[in-house]
């Protein structure tokens, strides 16, 4: 064999990033396929199971807990000592290299499919990262291998090689170092070695080696914390809600229902990748201005007497008639509780909480304390806390919108004050306050739509958490308010549904609603934007009867 002009460092760095490709697509897929199906987890898996009793137990002795890991960090040794081999040998002949990976998936398929409910899905996995293997392996060594320049200007100098106009000029796959599909021979004499091409080719397949691994592990955790979910159950409340009266919910088309699923809830926060948090690591530190620190489990909390409340949340960034409310019946161990054993100090007036990763959210100590069913809460409508709504453990405070109240995978509370620290929203421009505003929608009709004359039903719903609703008025074309009719509510911290008849005449129309506390304050006609702390105004829409 010829000796290539790529020298063998090179080759091994296009087999190593190859294979790490390789290995993060494989990851990904399996992701999606079956997280057991990734091969170099399969092949672990195998080498467990088929290792005989006297080689497992000296693992187990020798490594302890950590056995899988050192088996796993095993198998990638092997894999990129290969993948490095394979990689010199390619720029030698790219058919050695496309082989050698080959082989490697014949393995990787073998062990997967030779799993415990192994499917035939999860040969995919591996079959994806082969493929997408020998595509970067060529690519890599193509672009290793630089054209010389037609006519030599000048002879190369030592030590410059890749400092070419071929090596200058072209970042990307340009034609100009496009060799055809067969290499050295093509290349013959007149390859040089372009060590930028490559070192910027094998930085891009760092860089999605990176991407598909840290995706695809992200994507089978969740898929792990769905499982641990599953496995959760939750006690029965000791102070369990009330049954809901039978005259919530009207149970009108088009209208927002008294409970919203869970699947229809509305989602706000700032995390791309789901915190993916298992329940038998959670941990609660309440620290700060407190007697005694403590910590719970999620265990702990388990155990405490836990209560039941219907619960409406409120986003501050809901536009006046927006859809970024949810009402659900929330299961919990009462934050005020936990605040006591823990001795809060007179002059903290603040809760700093932090989630899983990162956010926080500041709350006031008073109203957590004065009563109100402010929940460290861990069901959601009779399930453990969706994964999107904070699993293992949130904090739902009645009448306060979210962002000042509502920490999803709550991990940190932090008795403290209003003038000592700053929660995540504050210095981005939202007030360090936000109880929720009195508001009211009308769901029924739709703005803009086309309405038959007649008699017809206007509805929505209205809510004023934590005081309640007592009136929702509606006014059609600026004429007298008219009293609308209340569906029941169960308590003051949710929305109320209300109805009202009307007899639709032909031509535009406008209509508009406002909702009067229990307190007696109606909800003000001014107009304030969703920042710094909610909207205002009343919900105005346009039909059109004819
Ligand atoms: N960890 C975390 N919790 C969070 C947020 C966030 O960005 N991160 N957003 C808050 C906001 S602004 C709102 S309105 C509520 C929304 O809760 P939901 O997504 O369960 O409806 O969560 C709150 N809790
Ligand atoms: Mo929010």
């Amino acid at each position: 064999m010829r000796k290539s002009v790529v020298p063998a460092w090179a080759g091994a760095l296009a087999g190593l990033v190859a294979g790490a490709v390789a290995l993060g697509v494989a990851q990904l897929v399996a992701a999606v396929v079956r997280p057991e199906a990734f091969p170099v987890v399969a092949v672990g898996d195998a080498v467990v199971d088929l290792s005989p009793a006297p080689v497992k137990d000296w693992a187990i002795a020798t490594f302890g807990e950590n056995d899988k890991t050192v088996l796993v960090a095993g198998v990638l040794v092997l894999l990129a000592a290969a993948a490095a081999g394979l990689g010199v040998l390619a720029t030698r002949r790219i058919g050695y290299g496309r082989a050698g990976l080959a082989a490697f998936a014949v393995i990787g398929v073998w062990a997967a499919l030779t799993r415990p409910d192994a499917g035939p899905a999860d040969v995919l996995p591996t079959v994806a990262g082969l493929g997408v293997g020998i595509w970067v392996l060529g690519f890599l060594v193509r672009r290793a291998y630089g054209t010389a320049p037609a006519v030599a200007q000048e002879p190369a100098r030592p030590g410059a090689t890749g400092s070419g106009p071929a090596g200058d000029g072209s970042d990307g796959d340009g034609p100009a170092g496009d060799g055809p599909s067969e290499w050295p021979t093509v290349h013959g004499a007149d390859s040089v070695f372009d060590r930028r091409r490559l070192l910027v080719g094998a930085a891009g397949g760092v860089v999605v080696a990176g991407a598909s691994t840290f995706l695809g592990r992200a994507w089978s955790g969740s898929e792990a914390i769905d499982a641990a979910r599953g496995g959760v159950t939750l006690p029965k409340a000791a102070t369990p809600a009330a049954p809901l009266p039978q005259g919530v919910d009207f149970r009108l088309n088009g209208l927002t229902p008294f409970v919203t699923k869970n699947r229809d809830f509305y989602r706000v926060d700032t995390a791309l990748i789901l915190p993916r948090i298992d329940p038998k690591e959670w941990r609660l530190r309440i620290h700060g201005m407190v007697d005694r620190p403590i910590e719970l489990t999620y265990a702990d909390l388990l155990k405490r007497p836990l209560t039941e409340a219907d619960v409406t949340l409120t986003c501050v960034s809901n536009e006046v008639g927006g859809d970024l409310a949810g009402n659900a019946r929330w299961l919990g161990v009462p934050l005020a509780a936990v605040l006591r054993e823990a001795g809060v100090q007179r002059d903290a007036d603040m809760l700093l909480s932090t989630s899983d990763d990162g956010w926080t959210c500041g709350t006031p100590v008073d109203v957590v304390m004065d009563g109100r069913n402010a929940l460290l809460a861990v069901g959601m409508n009779g399930e453990p806390l969706p994964l999107t709504h904070g699993f293992p453990v949130r904090q739902v405070v009645p009448g306060l919108y979210g962002y000042v109240s509502a920490t999803k995978w709550v991990v940190d509370i932090k008795v403290t004050r209003f003038d000592r620290d700053e929660a995540y929203w504050t210095p981005r421009g939202w007030s360090a306050k936000g109880p929720i505003k009195t508001q009211s929608r009308i769901d029924l009709p739709g703005d803009g739509a086309k309405v038959a004359a007649g008699r017809t039903t206007i509805a929505g719903v209205a809510w004023a958490q934590h005081t309640g609703v007592d009136a929702v008025e509606v006014r059609v074309d600026g004429g007298a308010w008219q009293q609308a009719r209340l569906a029941q509510a169960p308590t003051a911290d949710t929305w109320r549904q209300w109805a009202l008849d009307w007899q639709a005449t032909p031509g535009e129309h406008t209509i508009q609603v406002r909702a009067t506390d229990a307190a007696g304050r109606t909800q003000t006609e001014e107009k304030a934007p969703v920042a710094p702390d909610g909207a205002s105004g009343w919900h105005t829409i346009s039909v059109r009867v004819g």
